[in-house]
């Protein structure tokens, strides 16, 4: 997505639920305090969730859905509390925006924070997740069998889905020093959705030539987990709920969920947004740790094509991380995420 010459740049903001109430308003304080490097901020804050559910009957307003659409350049999204128990009339409002907005890739990269700017990062890699299908299409169902209870979902992987996941994947590889790709799946056992999904993404290095500079590995998805502790992954590209599960895992490596950002992307919209849940059980505490937010912010305005803007926030960052001056308690601190506002506000 190229910078368009914008004067003004239209950002939707959705904290959803629980912390993500608290940590998306850094983000926004983190994108003011660029001053002129970006065309000039407007947020428009825009609802849904678990608790607007609860309070209006519907989890993703339609008007949230339209201002999207039609008002906003780009968003960012926070955290929401979906339940664990099947609730009547309810669905999960990130599962919808992602495919109603078609943001198709959902990428995650998890990086650590080096001792000082000229080393390298210990952990340095992407996680690409398919964003709109897998088991994320919820067609579920529970039917009573000779033994009782029984639930089934569908699982869906598509050709086109796991092409177009695959370009991106390789199109990331290509920019970065490494251009190694390696293909997550679980091919041994589901050979036939797994299969598609691995053959559609070897297939597209063959449709371009540009892709034969990034060498492709593969890696079974449980063993993947386990070799993330080895310094071997540069980016990875998984179906929807390997993509999920593999990024939390991953973000044990950089010491907390806390820091890990990412984008929703799509090829006309972007929509940032942390990896983390809702943490209902610090909501309210004022601990949750912005930095996640903050860098989705920063991974957005990248994607937008403000490079140096995306430079400027993921630098101070570094540098507070660097410092550990202001670590929330998920990184052994004592910082409040109000003491963040403060810091972004002073360095701009
Ligand atoms: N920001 C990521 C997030 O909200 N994670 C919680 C999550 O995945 N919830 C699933 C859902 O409620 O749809």
């Amino acid at each position: 997505m190229a910078t368009a010459a914008r004067k003004s740049l239209t950002i939707g903001l959705i904290p959803a639920d629980g912390i993500g109430k608290e940590v998306i308003p850094a983000a926004r304080t983190a994108i003011e305090a660029l001053g002129s490097d970006i065309p000039t901020p407007k947020f428009v804050d825009l609802i849904a969730g678990f608790e607007t559910f609860t309070r209006t009957g519907v989890a993703l307003p339609e008007e949230t859905v339209e201002v999207l659409k039609n008002d906003c350049d780009c968003a960012l999204f926070g955290s929401v509390s979906s339940p664990s128990r099947k609730v009547v009339g309810y669905s999960s409002p990130i599962v919808a925006l992602r495919k109603i907005l078609d943001l198709y890739a959902n990428i995650r990269p998890v990086v650590s924070v080096s001792p000082s700017p000229d080393e390298p990062s210990k952990v340095d890699m992407i996680v690409v997740r398919e964003n709109t299908e897998c088991l994320y299409v919820k067609q579920e169902q529970q039917t009573f069998g000779e033994h009782g209870k029984e639930a089934r979902a569908t699982r869906l992987i598509t050709e086109r889905a796991s092409t177009r996941i695959g370009k991106m994947a390789f199109e990331l590889a290509l920019a970065r020093p490494r251009r190694h790709l390696t293909v997550i799946h679980k091919s041994n056992v589901l050979s036939v959705t797994d299969g598609l999904f691995r053959e559609s993404v070897r297939a597209v290095q063959t449709k371009d030539p540009r892709f034969e500079a990034v060498t492709v590995a593969e890696q079974l998805v449980d063993s993947a987990v386990y070799r993330q502790y080895f310094p071997i992954y540069d980016v990875m590209v998984a179906p929807n709920l390997y993509g999920d599960i593999l990024s939390d895992a991953a973000a044990a490596l950089v010491g907390s969920l806390g820091v890990v950002p990412s984008v929703n992307a799509g090829d006309t919209f972007v929509m940032g947004e942390p990896v983390h849940g809702s943490a209902p059980d610090i909501f309210g505490q004022g601990i949750a740790n912005p930095v996640a937010s903050i860098r989705s912010a920063a991974l957005m305005l990248r994607h937008l094509g403000y490079t140096e803007a995306a430079h400027r926030i993921d630098n101070a960052v570094d540098s507070v991380l660097r410092e550990g001056q202001l670590l929330t308690p998920d990184l052994g601190g004592t910082a409040k995420t109000q003491e963040y506002h403060i810091s972004l506000q002073k360095n701009s």
